[in-house]
């Protein structure tokens, strides 16, 4: 009998085996079956026999504790989800890239912007601030623009927003403000909205966020996708150049394709038909290789500009309009690749404001300054570990080295004696006063206080500046939506106290919701810290309508079709579409496809039930003579024509289409942006008309709010 426990006479052997292996999608080596098929193994890298069934005392008795691998299993399941970001939960990310436009060596070091062309990787996570991870993406909500740009002096994270001020003055009181816009605590609702009565209680007793209130009472908050939406670094950064000279700066992000956004009635819809559509938005663009960019812009002031401007640069409530310090562009960014796991990346990816490389500095805005404390403290408690950093997508892709060691999920292996400085064992990295990080040697002195400056009392001026600066569209949007949310607001007081204060930012405003929302009297102005008003010159820099596309490039249009549907005008839009850079679906009865009047039978991508006209950017009714009976019984179908005309729509139609016009009601109504597709030439029209999006004059008809 062999003698057990003992151990090969060759131990080499004992080791080193024959084991099949091959390689998966990610590079990562699988140990193969004699089939070819990867093994399944347990995280400890035990091959599967069976992961159809527990191990039980015989077929129907109870589950036995020996059984690691289901243990194994369910205990990795239980402990899948980390908690969740207490804002901003709900995000979506892309890699991509930054490139710089020219050498910006004289005003700042910072390595990224030193030399033309060069291209930096890049994540970007875009996101709803109210809302859980799970919500609808069409919230009236702020959005997160948050980037990640490896550079090779280390990661700098601009943690931005598509708005470019915000609702405090002191990070002091940011759980304020998000505690009133969250879920009320006693009864967990509602779910992603600011219409109740918390968060309007708390915006009506902080003057300070009206500037923000006009920003995210307007179409700013409904964008029709990440992708048509502007970002913004909101503080003023500094840039630090070689000699520690320092320029003020503010960070803009610039869509290439211009500013969109939707109608409120459509976000509505829009999270009940899908509300994954941001989300689905940029993976379709990014798959199908249409790479969204934005141009980084700066503004960049010295310290007499700072002392000239009417408001102070350090209080995050205020803007620069761009046409008192235009914008330069320096660089642009691209996104270009989606993650290929949303929980490793997207989900694990931490951003800091703190992040910045040599030549780029703070300001000493106190949101800025509360944020640099609180971004790395969420880190730990959200990812669990200081070693967060050791998470591929946190990994800077330069070298890095230093003496932080152990703690949980430690990742690395660090080598060697060494593990302080200094040491005399010549080993190991040292700072470097010439090419690490230095400080701006701003001058700071004063009492200890908390106060805050009389240069920051301000409230009402620039508010209005925004709300001036509007289109009439937009100005009726921006009252539609104060009405809307005040609406909801239970508390009598509440409201009255809200039009108080849109009193002084904008007397026709403030009486427009006041009697929007049926209030007895107008309320007096609420009292304000600074009696007197500036009327500012307006800016159309911060208009939506103002800054929108040149074309319909990168929309999308919905085609309506049927069995028999007019296969030449189909060509031709479709063509057209193409040509200009856009994409289309296909909506027919059945998803399985129509045959079109020249026999060739078209796949289609939606059926009308599944996609409502509010999941485009215009529509064309194609349907033929014979089918359109049908079509106009049909709910969904009638829905379609008439939300489309309601949304400001552009709507293409062909004659056999009419009958749906009219069981839509807007057969009577039809205006120039109606556009019947009778010849070749007509398409051209319609198509070519489809960039400036929507026909505002027909809004006041619609009465759209
Ligand atoms: Fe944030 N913010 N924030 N914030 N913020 C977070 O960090 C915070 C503010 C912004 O996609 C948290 O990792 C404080 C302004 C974005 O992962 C947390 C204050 C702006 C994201 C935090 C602010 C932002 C966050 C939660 C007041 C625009 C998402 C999870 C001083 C300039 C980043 C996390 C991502 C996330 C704190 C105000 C943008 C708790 C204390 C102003 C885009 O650290």
């Amino acid at each position: 009998m062999a003698k057990r426990n003992s151990r090969p006479a060759n131990s080499k052997s004992a080791v080193v085996h024959e084991q099949k292996l091959t390689r998966g999608n990610g590079g990562e080596l699988h140990q193969i079956a004699e089939t070819g098929t990867p093994i399944l193994t347990t995280a400890q890298g035990g091959p599967v026999a069976d992961d159809q069934n527990s191990l039980r005392a015989g077929e129907r008795g109870p589950t036995l504790i020996e059984d690691f691998h289901f243990r194994e299993k369910l205990f990795h399941f239980d402990h899948e989800r980390i908690p969740e970001r207490v804002v901003h939960a709900r995000g979506y990310g892309a890699h991509g890239y930054f490139e710089t436009y020219e050498s910006l060596s004289a005003i700042t070091r910072a390595d990224v912007f030193q030399r033309a062309g060069e291209r930096t990787p890049a994540f970007v996570r875009f996101s709803t601030v109210a809302g859980s991870k799970g919500s609808a993406d069409l919230a009236r909500d702020v959005r997160g623009f948050a980037v990640k740009i490896y550079t090779k002096e280390g990661n700098w994270d601009i943690v931005g927003n598509n708005i470019p001020v915000f609702f405090i003055q002191d990070a002091i009181k940011f759980p304020d403000v998000i505690h009133s816009v969250k879920p009320e605590p006693d009864r967990e609702f509602p779910q992603a909205q600011s219409a109740h009565d918390n968060f309007w209680d708390f915006i009506s007793l902080t003057p300070e966020s009206m500037h923000m209130i006009m920003w995210v009472m307007s179409d700013r908050a409904i964008p029709r996708s990440f992708r048509f939406m502007e970002g913004f670094g909101v503080h003023t950064f500094r840039f630090v150049n070689e000699k520690d000279e320092s320029t003020f700066v503010k960070f803009h992000w610039k869509p290439k394709l211009g500013l969109q956004s939707v109608a409120w009635n459509e976000a509505v819809k829009i999270n009940g038909a899908d509300p994954d559509f941001h989300r689905r938005d940029l993976w379709d663009a990014i798959q199908s290789g249409n790479f969204p960019e934005w141009d980084l812009h700066v503004q960049l002031f010295d310290q007499d500009f700072a002392d000239r401007f009417d408001f102070d640069i350090l209080d995050p409530t205020k803007i620069i309009p761009e046409e008192v310090l235009p914008t330069k562009p320096v660089g642009r960014l691209v996104l270009d690749r989606m993650p290929d796991n949303f929980f490793a990346e997207t989900e694990q990816v931490a951003f800091m404001t703190q992040n910045v490389p040599p030549g780029i500095d703070f300001s000493d805005d106190p949101l800025l300054q509360g944020r640099n404390f609180s971004y790395l403290d969420t880190q730990l408690k959200r990812l669990g570990s200081p070693n967060f950093t050791h998470i591929p997508i946190n990994a800077p892709k330069c070298p890095f080295q230093h003496f932080q060691q152990d703690g949980h999920m430690a990742m690395r292996n660090p080598v060697g004696r060494v593990n302080y400085q200094p040491n005399s064992w010549g080993e190991g990295p040292r700072e470097s006063p010439m090419k690490g990080f230095r400080h701006f040697a701003s001058d700071e002195q004063g009492p200890k206080v908390r106060l805050r400056a009389e240069s920051f009392a301000d409230h009402y001026s620039q508010a209005r500046l925004f709300f001036v600066s509007q289109t009439p569209p937009e100005q009726r949007h921006i009252a539609d939506a104060l009405t809307f949310e005040l609406s909801k607001v239970q508390t009598p007081a509440i409201r009255e106290r809200m039009v108080s204060h849109l009193l002084n930012i904008d007397e026709t405003l403030g009486k427009k919701v006041a009697h929007a929302l049926g209030l007895k009297s107008v309320p007096k102005p609420a009292d304000a810290a600074v009696p007197t008003r500036q009327d500012l010159d307006p800016s159309p820099a911060l208009s939506i309508i103002e800054r929108g596309p040149k074309r319909f490039e990168g929309r999308k249009l919905g085609i309506l079709v049927t069995d028999g549907t007019d296969a030449s005008v189909l060509k031709a839009v479709t063509t057209a579409v193409i040509t200009e850079g856009a994409v289309f679906e296909f909506i027919a009865p059945k998803v399985g496809g129509i045959t079109a009047s020249d026999g060739q039978w078209m796949q289609a991508h939606q059926m009308i039930e599944g996609a409502p006209s509010v999941l485009y950017d215009a529509v064309v009714l194609l349907p033929s003579p014979n089918a359109v009976a049908e079509l106009v019984d049909v709910a969904a179908a009638r829905d379609f024509v008439a939300d489309a005309f309601a949304h400001c729509k552009y709507i293409g139609y062909v004659e056999a289409a009419v009958p749906l016009l009219e069981k839509a009601g807007i057969a009577n109504a039809l205006d120039e942006g109606t556009i019947s597709l009778g010849d070749p030439k007509s398409v051209q029209t319609f198509v070519k008309s489809l960039g400036s999006l929507r026909v505002w004059a027909r809004e006041p008809s619609v009465k759209l709010k």
